[in-house]
């Protein structure tokens, strides 16, 4: 392959990473998802409100969400050219207190350098709602996670269909409606896993 000292040849899916935010922001990035939606709540950091637990995502750390919200909470792009033959999946571990039905969030994954997202089905932990009641799309009329459950919870989306891609991005998209906030949506792991 002519590589040069220090390098390879290519093929290695050096993908595999658990982030636990003990580092903030651990190269992620949020932004609203909808132009119109109130102010962006995701923060990095110790929650003072929600989950007992240091260095983590949520959608404020130190009190409810707020109304209108269409916000997301993007990764870094990694590439898995190199996978072919490897099976890639993510783990999430997350905990979440959002009214039931009408504020939620969903897990997307672009391969477009963000242009265009498409909303993932997780296993393990699935979503609760088909389809949320946020004033906002995304996530409005999208499903996703939802209601009471505030316990640590581990979701896990299947990379292994954008094995060949050399840039996939996973975002965490949370909307809410007008009225009613909770606590919200917090992530505390990200592991990628190859096998
Ligand atoms: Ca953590
Ligand atoms: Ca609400």
């Amino acid at each position: 392959m002519g590589s040069t000292a220090g390098t390879t040849g290519g093929g290695a899916c050096n993908v595999a990473v658990l982030l636990d935010f003990s580092t903030c922001p651990g190269g992620f990035t949020t932004g609203k998802a909808h132009p119109l939606s109130s102010t962006n709540s995701w923060a990095c950091g110790d929650p003072i409100l929600g989950p007992v637990g240091t260095g983590m995502w949520g959608t404020n750390l130190f009190g409810n969400y707020n109304t209108d919200e269409s916000s997301y909470l993007e990764s870094p792009s990694i590439s898995l050219a190199d996978c072919q033959g490897y099976a890639v999946s993510v783990r999430v571990r997350h905990w979440y207190d959002i009214e039931p039905g009408y504020d939620g969030g969903n897990i997307q994954i672009s391969t477009d350098g963000g242009n265009s997202w498409q909303v993932v089905t997780p296993t393990g932990h699935p979503y609760d709602e088909l389809s949320l009641n946020a004033s906002y799309s995304p996530p409005a009329g999208e499903p996703g996670f939802s209601g009471f459950d505030a316990v640590w919870r581990d979701s896990f989306v299947d990379l292994t269909p954008y094995v060949g891609s050399a840039d996939v991005r996973m975002r965490f998209v949370f909307g809410s409606d007008f009225s009613v906030e909770y606590d919200g949506w917090f992530i505390d792991e990200i592991e990628v896993v190859v096998q």
